[in-house]
């Protein structure tokens, strides 16, 4: 091991990014390397179990514990892609089970270093980016249930070897009520070479959000930071530079200091690194492009999606470099000053197992004086997977109950819209978009003031939730208990409370999809110039077409 830890840093040595940057076709099988020729390499991706001493405290003797542990190899170096096919059935089977208890590839996983290289994804202008000298300190979080061996090991060394050391406070490993047994005992065991990492388990299963409040408990950096335990922070922290009085300091914006520069800009800030994929498959390091990345939106049915920077923001930021402000955050990566978790109130611990808590965190922070956003120069890697394997294997719904406290909490006057978009609805036929020949949209037009605003509008169609209507048994064109209404002295078009039996909220399709209402006889038209909308006497013609788009079935 010492040696192989000599040969690795000797390794690090002849690793020159900046080479590696310039000459796309550098091929990094030809570096010499540990275990280089395909002999070794054969040998070395075989996982090897070694076995350690440890003394049980609570059964007062000492036992032998094996643990897998995983060679040096020269295979992911770099994050390059890894596929390798099982040689035998037992391989076969050690690949099925890895893939079905966790839905990424444990086999591969195990056979790729868990020290191993990557390259630099970050903007060239990152590297010269200035920022203060005494930055705050981190507490990094991690909790997990039932992570692998490997992934989790690969996500503390990445934290260990990138994080300079002055500004590691430490690392909490919260273990969340794992079954395997070498999340137990071997990982305390291996885990107590490392001064900085502390090792907890919970006695009952507590889900990822009390875990982390558990986490935040025992911690003591001025700063919190947190990681999925399958994680890979950006590129090599060189000891070099933080030692020795080199001055060669153009470098020293590695993945966790413009986080923590950020946050030490302004105690309110959240921050999160740009999220990069690493294959659930493959174990390869992928990166949307050095510039381009995505902020953090949501779905009215509360579900966290991506979306494109918006314009606004766009033109707020003079650099490629600069923060960028992120409606919401995928919930796992994030750099926090303690005491402003504290004073929005931490995380709601009536959350359960998994989901939800990312958004509810999201909102909070904005509507309690602070702000989100993403620093381009920090990239840390995350296995991202199609199937989550807590809530598959959990029964009942964590995810939608932590979805209810968040909306009951945060989302006031439009939470309508949460359970409108959910089918939280009483007589649920049919939800429909209204779509007319321009391919335009019947939408509600929100109203702060008064919602749901009862004006109603001509826009593109999208999946937007304003979009959507109920139509009920009788007739009604429906959104939450508002009704489309037409008041013919007035002319008016709008969307009213619904009462029963009042005609001017009937609507029927025509044979020839015209939009008639009941009461006026009139049909739902779009004025000439396709931005308003009007009700006229029925005619055939093309502004008066529409169809009812069944939405889910879009
Ligand atoms: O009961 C549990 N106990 C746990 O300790 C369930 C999970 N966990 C751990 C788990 O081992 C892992 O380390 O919690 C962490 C997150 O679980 P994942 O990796 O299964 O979740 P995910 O990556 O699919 O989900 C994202 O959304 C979650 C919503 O609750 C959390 O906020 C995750 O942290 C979050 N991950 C990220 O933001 C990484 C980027 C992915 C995206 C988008
Ligand atoms: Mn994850």
């Amino acid at each position: 091991r010492k040696e192989d830890d000599e040969l690795l840093v000797e390794k690090r040595d002849h690793v020159n990014s900046e080479e590696y940057e310039e000459d796309s076709s550098y091929n990094y099988d030809n570096r010499k390397m540990v275990g280089d020729s395909e002999m070794d390499r054969k040998r070395k991706s075989r996982p090897v179990e070694s076995l350690i001493r440890v003394y049980d405290k609570t059964r007062m003797k000492y036992l032998n514990i094996t643990w897998p542990h995983v060679p040096l190899t020269g295979l992911g170096e770099y994050g390059k892609t890894v596929t390798l096919n099982p040689r035998n059935s037992a391989e076969k089977k050690e690949k099925d089970e890895g893939l079905a208890t966790h839905h990424f590839n444990q086999f591969v996983s195990d056979r790729i270093s868990v020290i191993r290289n990557m390259m630099d994804h970050r903007l060239p202008e990152c590297k010269t980016l200035t920022r203060r000298d005494n930055l705050p300190d981190t507490s990094v979080v991690i909790v997990f249930h039932n992570e692998a061996w490997t992934t989790l090991l690969r996500t503390v060394y990445s934290v260990l070897n990138r994080t300079p050391p002055q500004l590691l406070k430490e690392i909490i490993l919260v273990d969340d009520f794992s079954d395997f047994d070498f999340l137990k005992l071997p990982l305390d065991a291996y885990m107590a070479q490392f001064e900085k990492v502390k090792v907890v388990h919970t006695i009952k299963r507590e889900g990822l959000i009390r875990a982390r409040l558990i986490g935040i408990d025992l911690s003591t950096g001025e700063t919190l930071t947190f990681l999925d335990s399958h994680c890979e922070c950006n590129i090599v922290y060189c000891e070099s530079k933080y030692d020795d009085d080199d001055d060669d300091d153009d470098d020293d914006n590695r993945w966790i200091e413009p986080l923590l520069d950020r946050v030490a800009d302004d105690w309110s800030c959240v921050v999160t690194p740009i999220i990069d994929t690493i294959d659930e498959q493959t174990f390869a390091y992928h990166t949307p492009g050095r510039a381009y990345f995505a902020v953090g939106s949501f779905s009215w049915s509360m579900m966290f999606k991506w979306a494109t920077l918006s314009q606004a923001e766009k033109e707020r930021r003079t650099t490629n470099t600069e923060p960028a402000r992120s409606p919401t955050m995928a919930g796992g990566l994030f750099t926090i000053n303690r005491q402003y978790f504290h004073h929005i109130g931490l995380y709601d611990p009536g959350m359960e197992i998994w989901g939800g808590e990312n958004l509810e965190l999201s909102f909070r922070i904005w509507l309690c004086g602070g702000t989100l956003e993403i620093i381009p120069c920090s990239r840390v890697g995350h296995v991202f997977r199609k199937i989550n394997p807590h809530l598959a294997n959990f029964k009942g719904s964590p995810y939608k109950k932590n979805t209810l406290r968040l909306v009951e909490t945060w989302l006031d006057d439009y939470k309508y819209l949460y359970y409108q978009s959910t089918g939280y609805y009483p007589k649920l036929q049919n939800e429909v978009q209204v779509m007319n020949h321009e391919y335009k949209c019947l939408a509600q037009q929100p109203n702060i003031r008064n919602p749901p605003g009862n004006r109603l509008k001509i826009k593109t169609c999208d999946d937007n939730n304003l979009q959507i209507f109920y139509l009920t048994e009788n007739k009604r064109m429906r959104q939450l208990e508002h009704c489309l209404e037409y008041i013919p002295y007035r002319k008016e078009l709008q969307l009213v409370v619904c009462r029963k039996g009042k005609e001017r909220q009937n609507w029927t399709l025509t044979e020839i999809n015209q939009i008639r209402n009941t009461a006026s006889g009139k049909c739902l038209a779009m004025s000439f110039d396709g931005r308003e909308l009007t009700m006229d006497r029925c005619q055939n013609v093309p502004q008066q077409k529409w169809i009812w788009i069944d939405y889910r079935r879009v």
